[in-house]
């Protein structure tokens, strides 16, 4: 790694997005830095080691597609990647790519500001250490490991046994063996995880605050014959994930859920129960957007719960009410079934709430201490505005996104790239871009051509500062808003709307109008010279 300290782009994070930034603004010949917390590629794969954590696309899915050279050359085990799968996946393209050379690795941005003198971005790590680059790409994603939600719960330092985040796991294996361990967090974490804690732990407590909707994943050695289709359908398949709604080509069932008849709806749905993963979203068309419609899934799932939990004031317990899909749905292996186990115990924190964590493990309100050797932290993350608000961003007239951000609502951005007052930023799948709600890489993949491509323009045209205008970024996000408001997603209490964060106001930063519309219109606004942003040449800066 070169001292230098002036570059044309440094991008934030070597995950999925940054990674690939690097390369395609490394091959068009722009001088590129990756700055990544991490000791090694991978993002949220690199942090999330935690017991059970898998991907909840499907593998032969969740990866690059812009190279088929990438996608010949790797096979996927199985259906459902586990983490460590995803990493070596990580590992084996950056070596391909030959990309570590221009990553610094265990470097932790602390800010970046906006020179208007010099038109370039000035970026400070937390080791003191500054660097310049004309362009700033933000690619942490949605969640983070700079956002982890760690419940501020009275009495934590005093704890006598070990933590962990689920999103910050140790390197080392940590051993359940004959240990007492509390679970707080019954998201995909702590869905994941559970299992399989509970096989291996003395005894396992999980302390839950919102019952979920879980279906079976159906996770499967994958066929070596299976695979090979895919390979050899390669440009079809990279065709229809990005034409997708989500990444994955899916066929959805055009119909109401309310036009079919109780018997049909039901083998409709235990056909997507079989089949496992995500496929009960797409069973009808209006299960996101008619609360009756919703309610006939929701009810499914209900009655699968309590014919598989056997004691009846668990199931009970287990029981959700609000909207399937409304949270980020969730896949499993034997979630429920293990509720059924003598070595785990469910305590509902809606009805006993934790009061405080003591030196010998949690209290609830009841009362009750339960005794803990190990605590897990599965609570997740301040997601999409949290990863770019714990940087100290500045922007034009050194205005800060903190400030602009303040109320943490609905936020301002245009496609979910860029934003009025900070030039020459881009986000790769920013609030109010659509990637959180799909297969992710598909999206960073569109966000990281069409950034790499606007650079190109840029260059090309002797363009020094490009912008979003302030109205086509009010535009969108109104219709973000809009668009929101017709469906079911924006009335649930999840990280989507920020509900999950204590005294984060409200707010719904995702675009649903899905991944193939949205990479549409991003491609036609380039196509009209950028419509929506200002660009200003050398001269006229
Ligand atoms: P999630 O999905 O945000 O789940 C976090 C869980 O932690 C969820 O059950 C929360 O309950 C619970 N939580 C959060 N704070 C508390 C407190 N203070 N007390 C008790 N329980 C709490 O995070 P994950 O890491 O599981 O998954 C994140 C994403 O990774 C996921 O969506 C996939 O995209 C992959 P709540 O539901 O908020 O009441």
């Amino acid at each position: 790694m070169s001292n230098q300290n002036t570059f044309d782009a440094v991008v934030i994070g070597a995950g999925f997005a940054g990674m690939y930034m690097l390369h395609r603004l490394r091959n068009a010949g722009f001088s590129t830095r990756v700055y990544e917390k991490g000791g090694g590629v991978g993002g949220a794969w690199y942090w999330s080691r935690y017991p059970g954590a898998r991907c909840d696309s499907e593998s032969i899915y969740y990866n690059y597609t812009f190279s088929e050279e990438i996608y010949q050359e790797w096979s996927w085990s199985s259906r459902y990647p586990e983490q460590a799968e995803i990493l070596r996946y990580l590992n084996f393209v950056a070596d391909k790519l030959d990309l570590r050379r221009d990553i610094q690795f265990d470097s932790e941005i602390a800010g970046a500001a906006y020179d208007e003198a010099n038109n370039h971005w000035r970026i400070d790590l937390k080791d003191g250490t500054s660097v310049t680059a004309k362009y700033l790409i933000t690619g942490m994603g949605c969640i983070s490991v700079n956002a982890t939600n760690i419940p501020q719960i009275k009495g934590l330092d005093s704890f006598e046994g070990a933590w962990y985040h689920t999103g910050a796991w140790p390197h080392d294996k940590v051993d359940f063996t004959g240990k007492r361990v509390g679970v707080i967090g019954t998201g995909s974490s702590g869905v994941q995880s559970i299992p399989v804690i509970a096989q291996e732990a003395e005894h396992l407590t999980v302390f839950q605050r919102t019952p979920q909707y879980s279906v079976p994943a159906g996770n499967h050695p994958y066929d070596p014959a299976f695979i090979q289709q895919a390979k050899e359908n390669f440009s079809d398949l990279r065709r229809q994930m990005h034409e997708s709604m989500g990444g994955i080509p899916v066929e959805t069932n055009n119909r109401s859920a309310l036009d079919d008849t109780t018997e049909e709806r039901e083998r409709i749905y235990e056909s997507g129960w079989g089949k496992g993963g995500f496929y009960m979203l797409n069973a009808y068309n209006d299960l996101m957007i008619n609360e009756e419609a919703n309610e006939t899934v929701s009810e499914f799932i209900r009655t699968k719960i309590r014919d598989t939990v056997q004691d009846s004031e668990v199931a009970e317990k287990l029981m959700p009410t609000y909207y399937f899909g409304t949270k980020r749905a969730i896949i499993d292996t034997h979630y429920y079934e293990t509720f059924n186990r003598d070595n785990v115990t469910l305590v509902d924190v809606r009805r006993t709430p934790i009061q405080e964590v003591t030196a010998k493990g949690i209290r609830t309100t009841d009362g009750g201490e339960h005794e803990l050797d190990i605590l897990v932290f599965a609570t997740g993350y301040d997601g999409m505005t949290g990863p770019l608000l714990k940087l100290d961003l500045r922007g034009k007239g050194n205005v800060s996104l903190r400030e602009k951000w303040a109320d943490g609502a609905d936020v301002k951005t245009y496609l979910g790239i860029a934003m009025a007052d900070f030039p020459n930023m881009f986000m790769i799948t920013g609030p109010q871009s659509p990637s959180v709600l799909g297969n992710v890489p598909v999206a960073i993949e569109q966000h990281v051509e069409w950034i790499s491509n606007c650079i190109q323009h840029l260059h090309d045209h002797g363009v020094e500062t490009i912008e979003a205008q302030a109205d086509a970024q009010a535009q969108w996000s109104s219709h973000c808003r809009e668009l929101a408001d017709h469906t079911l997603y924006s009335k649930a209490d999840s990280w989507y709307t920020g509900a999950n964060i204590e005294g984060k106001p409200r707010g719904f930063n995702i675009y649903l109008g899905g991944y193939g519309p949205y990479n549409q219109k991003i491609t036609d606004i380039a196509a009209k010279g950028y419509e929506g942003f200002s660009l200003k040449t050398s001269a006229a800066v």
